[in-house]
């Protein structure tokens, strides 16, 4: 443990340990489940969200009413080298089996390290509530995938609470070779309920599915419902795509950059039930949307340095007639457009 990391968890942890409610600012280095180590960041208004070091994997996002926003297991165990069911895996250098790694990659099994003066960002953050991690290559790591690399990712807060995560991922090989991975956000959402959720963006698009040898297909709905397993790999995908809880009233809005792929996936009740971190019915309670870059490999020469956006808003569900109204749902973000490249 770094003596800064050290520092803050002991301070933090004292105050818990009493249960003298901690002054705490924007950013707390703290500990949570199974004594590992978390970030928490508030926002003025309100919202807040949970990384833990482990994984760099976010496992809370709350709206200003402290509604939980992401789904995790009742069953997730909170313990490497499991990865935690719930909340943002980060699926890095392989999303799902496309090479020869474990499925979805070792970043989500790696205990990350806060870095307190990462390079600078081009477009500085006026955010307060933020936390940059990076995990480097090990040994062992090396072993399974022979390349270095400095992975970079910065967790936010918006102003209106909006959670953004900027994966900066740069080639640092000394032998001169280029590397190539796949990556996703493995986003679990939080629903009502999954017959009252439909996702809107992706009409039209081609698709590989999951549950036919990922064969190819187009997509002739107007909008994706679910009624059983759904495990589809969206290709080409809008920089936003929506997810409409009728019940709840609420859109989730993923706005993504760099990143041209989208899944999506429920595992309905036989996977559920086949799943230990995961509870029978709990398939009736989450939806998957994954920003990602899976169909065509992502290449970096040495010194080259790959950015991956993702920008999560809960707004109130403006729903007409069957059709998302995209006016009144997207004019509520906070994101102005140039700023997803
Ligand atoms: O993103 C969908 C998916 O690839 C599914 O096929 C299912 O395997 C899911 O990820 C969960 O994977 P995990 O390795 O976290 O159990």
């Amino acid at each position: 443990m770094s003596s800064t990391t050290a520092a803050a968890v002991a301070g933090e942890e004292s105050a818990a340990a009493t249960g003298a409610p901690t002054e705490a600012g924007p950013v707390e280095l703290c500990r949570g489940t199974n004594g590992l180590e978390k970030v928490v960041l508030r926002e003025v208004r309100g919202s807040s969200a949970e990384v833990y070091l482990y994984g760099s994997h976010v496992t809370s996002w709350k709206d200003e009413h402290g509604e939980e926003l992401l789904f995790v297991s009742n069953k997730a165990i909170f313990k490497p080298s499991k990865a935690i069911r719930g909340g943002i895996p980060i699926c890095f250098p392989q999303f799902s089996n496309f090479g020869n790694l474990e499925s979805h990659g070792f970043a989500r099994n790696r205990t990350w390290s806060v870095e307190t003066d990462p390079p600078p960002f081009p477009v500085p953050t006026s955010n307060r509530a933020y936390t940059d991690l990076i995990l480097l290559p090990t040994e062992e790591d090396l072993k399974i995938w022979p390349h270095s690399f400095e992975f970079r990712l910065r967790v936010a807060l918006g102003p209106g609470g909006d959670l953004m995560l900027t994966s900066r991922i740069r080639n640092t090989n000394a032998d001169g070779k280029p590397f190539s991975f796949t990556f996703a956000y493995h986003t679990y959402f939080s629903i009502s309920d999954i017959s009252e959720v439909r996702v809107e963006g992706l009409e039209t698009l081609d698709y590989l599915d999951n549950l036919k040898d990922r064969a190819r297909f187009t997509e002739q709905g107007d909008a994706i419902v679910f009624e059983s397993e759904l495990d589809r790999i969206y290709l080409g995908t809008p920089s936003k795509i929506a997810i409409i809880d009728h019940e709840k009233k609420r859109t989730f809005v993923v706005r993504k950059g760099g990143l041209p792929d989208a899944v999506v996936w429920n595992p309905w009740d036989k996977k559920a039930k086949a799943m230990s971190d995961f509870g029978d019915d709990e398939y009736k309670r989450m939806v998957c949307v994954e920003a990602a870059a899976i169909e065509k490999q992502i290449t970096l020469k040495p010194g080259e340095e790959w950015t991956g956006k993702l920008e999560l808003s809960a707004v109130p569900s403006s729903y007409y007639s069957g059709q998302l109204d995209p006016d009144r749902v997207l004019q509520d973000s906070t994101v102005p457009e140039d700023s997803i490249s």
